[in-house]
């Protein structure tokens, strides 16, 4: 995949190695040897299924050999689409282990999303479930591959030919390179639709392995993956990786409403979980009333958006855990409260940065200079596992990281004189509708592509429950009448995510205009959320 992806430069990667943050060591082999520490441990449970750390890694390696057998060779991407099923780490870890790349969709983007990624990628198989909380991914698996040239295999786990791919002799295949690209992650997104982040073996253990350690997980922990699994969240901040690394155990939550988690709590004795704010809200309120023995429950992380004070300080009487603040990125930098920081900092801040060796830069979003110390600027980082450059992207990433490395977040912070970040807002396209990233741009281009509408804008409204909701403002063609209710199904029906789907449409006559001249779309969006914030 060399050109696809921006390497770090070399002496940068050597002071990585040198540091002890690289090992060279890939996930396969990082099984192999939780496997042989952890032997009889349980490593993961959800439905029926529990398996402990011997099964997963015999699993993995019987879906590598089947992978493998199925004509899919080291370098492959292959999009893969799994709910929060056990069967998520077998899969993952034989897909590594036979050196293929997955790229990680989320279980409610659709044909759109996935035919982005597929062709994007050239990904060579769509790994996915049949049908899953009343939508048929094996059928929208197979349309995207007859749209997709190069995909050539869809892979149903739970069907019976995967059964039997699963079931192949086990064997040594070739290790991959721990500097290579280990999988393909999803940017949340500004531009147009989520581009693709490229994170190797030797990076992502490195996060996954100190996240592990700030989280104190231990090989009696025990996470819950609440959050669908594919995110970067749950998937390693700490999240299923940094459980494993611990030795500890995994439970997969189907769903991630309070019901279900606090069943999965009392009945398994849940240690630690990660939420989005809405979701601990949520959890807060139900926490009153439950009937459920919450009391192994440690700690609680929250994160992808921004955790308010007033809901910080409910989470510990409410649930009787400890909150651990999280900010970060599939990007990279992760930062964490750290559980013996003083109880000001774990609510009034979003941690500071994993790593000794995380350099962060808050700038003025205009001039570029670094601003005084504690005053409100653009984040900036770079650092040993925070990628140099997205993948397929050369345009784009001129953009979004500075001629020297830094990637330009997007995100509007403050630093404290401990490193600690607080998130004051944001300068990016984007919506963040409770965790969930909306890229204004994907939105409006699946508007404007509706006969009935003009122009359209799409920006962030506030909201009680979510922070965040989507207002759609559109200008429609002449002698056209589109009506709300009409534009949200025609978005729908194009196969998105739902959570894309605009929540309000405003039909207007004209935008505002806000400058001199021409309008810059940027403009426009910030014109027409002061709109929408004076009308709430
Ligand atoms: C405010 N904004 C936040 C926070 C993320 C751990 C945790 C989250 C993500 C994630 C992740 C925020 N307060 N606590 O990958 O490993 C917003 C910022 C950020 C963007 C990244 C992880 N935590 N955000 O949310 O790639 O705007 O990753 O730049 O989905 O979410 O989104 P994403």
């Amino acid at each position: 995949m060399s050109g696809d992806h921006v390497p770090w430069p070399p002496e940068v990667a050597a002071r990585h190695r040198a540091a002890g943050h690289w090992r060279g060591q890939t996930f396969g082999a990082l099984l192999t040897s939780l496997a042989s520490a952890y032997a009889e441990r349980t490593a993961v449970v959800g439905g029926d299924v529990r398996w402990n750390y011997t099964e997963l890694d015999e699993r993995a390696h019987r879906i590598a050999a089947g992978l493998a057998d199925a004509g899919l060779a080291p370098g492959d991407r292959v999009v893969l689409q799994l709910p929060n099923i056990p069967e998520f780490l077998p899969v993952v870890f034989g897909m590594w282990r036979a050196g293929l790349v997955p790229v990680f969709a989320l279980p409610a983007h659709r044909h759109s999303e996935l035919r982005y990624f597929a062709a994007h990628s050239e990904a060579a198989a769509i790994v996915t479930v049949g049908e899953h909380e009343r939508h048929d991914h094996a059928a929208t698996a197979r349309a995207v591959a007859s749209d997709v040239d190069s995909v050539r295999r869809v892979l149903v786990v739970g069907s019976e030919e995967f059964a039997d791919l699963a079931a192949a002799e086990p064997r040594e295949l070739p290790d991959p390179d721990p500097e290579g690209v280990a999988f393909l992650q999803l940017s949340g997104g500004s531009t147009g639709m989520p581009k693709l982040i490229p994170r190797t073996h030797d990076d992502y253990i490195y996060s996954v392995r100190e996240s592990a350690r700030i989280c104190a997980l231990r090989p009696d922990s025990v996470y819950l993956a609440a959050l669908p699994v594919a995110h970067n969240y749950p998937l390693s901040s700490p999240g299923v990786l940094g459980a494993l690394h611990a030795g500890a155990a995994v439970v997969m939550a189907p769903r991630p409403d309070a019901d279900t988690a606090f069943r999965l709590i009392e009945a398994e004795r849940v240690t630690i979980t990660g939420v989005v704010p809405p979701l601990a809200a949520a959890w807060v309120q139900a926490a009153a009333r439950t009937e459920r023995d919450l009391s192994s429950l440690e700690v609680l992380l929250v994160g992808g958006a921004k955790c308010g004070r007033e809901l910080a300080e409910r989470i510990g009487p409410a649930l009787g855990c400890r909150l651990q603040q999280v900010f970060g990125m599939a990007e990279g930098l992760v930062c964490y409260t750290r559980l013996d920081d003083p109880e000001e900092t774990v609510l009034g801040t979003q941690g500071r940065p994993i790593s000794p060796d995380d350099e962060v830069r808050v700038v003025d979003p205009d001039t570029g200079a670094d601003v005084a110390p504690g005053e409100t600027g653009a984040l900036l980082t770079r650092g040993p596992y925070t990628i140099r450059g997205y993948y397929r992207a050369e345009e784009h990433n001129a953009a979004a990281f500075t001629p020297d490395g830094f990637y330009r977040t997007g995100d509007l912070v403050r630093r404290r004189p401990t490193g600690h970040l607080e998130v004051v807002g944001r300068a990016k396209e984007q919506i963040n509708r409770g965790g969930e990233k909306v890229a204004a741009e994907e939105v409006e281009n699946h508007l404007m592509a509706h006969p009935g509408v003009l122009d359209a804008a799409v920006v962030a409204v506030p909201d009680p429950y979510l922070g965040e909701r989507t207002c759609a403002y559109v200008v429609p063609a002449a002698g056209a009448s589109p009506t709300g209710p009409e534009l949200r199904g025609f978005v729908r029906e194009r196969g998105v995510a739902a959570f894309k789907v605009p929540d309000l449409v405003q039909v207007v006559e004209r935008f505002p205009v806000t400058g001199v001249g021409k309008t810059s779309k940027r403009e426009l969006r910030a014109a027409l959320a002061a709109l929408a914030r004076t009308k709430e």
